[in-house]
């Protein structure tokens, strides 16, 4: 079949900058080409504002049979708009929607959208056997992980988690990534996370599962071989916990530097518990690192106990040490979140002071979030909070920008408590602190403009 895949810009690009290639669409449009579908891959950033890339694909769409669509919920208001102009434009094209926001809530996206299916989980199995099943003219609505507007029992759909033991990963279609627009390129070796952190959207939670290590160096080797077209040579591991098993981290970047002699820099997420295994940080250190991004979020222990976090304060200050001696300092990013619903304006200030110190004493990165409420444990839970707003709070473009969303997630804060801890913000200017609320991107030291990762885990 002539099949699209894609994914659309998210609605603020301040939030959606160019800075890694995404994945998932490489990754599942490489995965068709081998199931021999006729694939374009069509990259977000190929036309820069949102009404000129839904004019490119509904152009390009022209000669489909399939659109397949990639949201998470920051572009699925922008993904939901572009599914109606498709099917307008051509009532006949199927168009097929995944990611993690449909995951989360596949009855509503796919009543919104209108589209054809809806893809619950990982989508390696299902889209090639829902495209075969389309070519065949045969139903997909009993494919595991599928929903369509004929599915029986829409209730009992399952989310699809692969198991990838013995599997390797897909390398992906890189070859088509547009040079010259990227900071770097996204590979994966494992999925999941052994943690279960309260606000996070990650849908294998406290499920960590590995591709093969030899195949996930190859994926890794093949994808090096496009790194020339951006600007930085940066590899970054998505693995939401690369270094879940130390042991396989180390093995990993061994294989990976007997195997090439290519200049790239490396980017991984890194728990602050691993970090402290023996040796991983050495193992780092030995690799050209350009980012080591780990999670803390609270700086209070309490705070860190009731996200799920499973570390302490003590474990962080040991892990930045470690870090700092072995000369990581520098892509060390420690990142934070301030505002989550039972936050007063006490606890935010704990966080930011403790954030500060870990750039005082040991000269790392820290990245400071306001809390965005995301598909998450806290948001199953909002009750709890009385926040009363519902799934289609998503369906507007910029919808952590929306005043009642903002403060109905933050029930513990008044507006001068808000502008108290930005005045404290304000005196930590010079410590490398950035801060953002939604798409307000506040950067407190000029030189940080080309810091990578923003990803709060
Ligand atoms: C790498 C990454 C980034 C990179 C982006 C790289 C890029 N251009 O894609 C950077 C650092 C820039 C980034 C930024 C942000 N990120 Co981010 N990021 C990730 C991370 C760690 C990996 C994404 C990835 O590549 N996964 C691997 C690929 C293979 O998975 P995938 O795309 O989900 O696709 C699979 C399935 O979903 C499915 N699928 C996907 N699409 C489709 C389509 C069809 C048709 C089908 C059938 C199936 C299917 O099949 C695929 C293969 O199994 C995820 C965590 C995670 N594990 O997903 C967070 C994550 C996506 N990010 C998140 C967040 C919050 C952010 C930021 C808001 C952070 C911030 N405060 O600024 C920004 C927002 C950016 C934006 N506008 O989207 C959240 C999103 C939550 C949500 N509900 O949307 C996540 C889930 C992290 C978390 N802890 O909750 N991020
Ligand atoms: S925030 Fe990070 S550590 Fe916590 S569950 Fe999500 S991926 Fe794992």
């Amino acid at each position: 079949m002539n099949v699209i895949v894609t994914r659309t810009p998210a609605g603020s690009a301040a939030l959606d900058p160019p800075t890694l290639a995404p994945l998932g669409i490489y990754a599942l449009g490489a995965l068709l080409r081998l199931s021999n579908h006729e694939v374009r891959i069509i990259d977000p950033y190929v036309v820069v504002t949102q009404l000129e890339f839904a004019e490119h694909l509904v152009d390009a769409a022209r000669t489909a049979d399939v659109v397949a669509l990639s949201a998470n919920s920051y572009n699925w208001a922008s993904t939901h708009q572009t599914v109606r102009l498709l099917k307008r434009a051509y009532p006949e094209l199927k168009v097929v929607i995944g990611g993690i926001h449909p995951t989360y809530f596949p009855e509503h996206c796919l009543r919104l959208a209108r589209a054809d299916a809806v893809v619950v989980g990982e989508g390696e199995d299902a889209l090639p056997q829902m495209l075969d099943a389309m070519q065949r003219g045969e139903a997909i609505d009993g494919i595991p992980g599928v929903l369509t507007p004929d599915s029986p029992d829409p209730a009992r759909l399952q989310r699809q988690l692969l198991d990838l033991e013995g599997r390797s990963p897909i390398t992906p279609a890189y070859e088509d990534v547009p040079a010259g627009i990227y900071d770097g390129l996204c590979v994966e070796t494992s999925r999941g996370c052994m943690a279960n952190c309260c606000f996070c959207s990650v849908a294998s939670r406290r499920n960590w599962r590995s591709f093969d290590v030899d195949g996930a160096v190859r994926s890794l080797l093949a994808s090096m071989r496009h790194v020339d077209k951006t600007s930085k040579q940066f590899l970054y591991l998505v693995d939401d916990c690369f270094t879940a098993s130390p042991t396989r981290a180390k093995e990993i970047m061994a294989k990976v530097t007997a195997a090439t002699t290519q200049a790239f820099s490396l980017g991984v997420e890194a728990r602050i518990n691993n970090l402290l295994h023996d040796g991983l940080v050495d193992s780092l250190a030995r690799m050209n690192m350009g980012l080591i991004q780990t999670g803390v979020e609270c700086g209070y222990d309490d705070g860190i106990k009731r996200i799920g976090k499973g570390t302490s304060l003590d474990r962080v200050m040991r892990a930045a040490e470690s870090l700092s001696k072995a000369g990581l300092a520098g892509p060390s990013m420690f990142s934070f979140i301030i505002g989550f619903p039972w936050e007063t304006r006490m606890e935010c200030l704990r966080t930011i002071h403790f954030a500060a110190s870990l750039i005082e004493k040991y000269g790392i990165r820290v990245n400071l979030t306001w809390y965005s409420l995301i598909p998450s444990w806290i948001w199953e839970n909002r009750a709890q909070w009385n926040i009363p707003f519902d799934e289609s709070v998503f369906d507007n473009d910029l919808w952590f920008l929306v005043d009642d969303y903002w403060w109905s997630m933050h029930p513990s804060m008044s507006p001068n408590d808000f502008r108290a801890i930005e005045d404290v913000i304000s005196t930590y200017a010079d410590m490398h602190i950035q801060v953002r609320r939604g798409s307000e991107f506040r950067l407190l030291n000029a030189d940080d403009q080309r810091m990578i990762c923003i990803t709060p885990s």
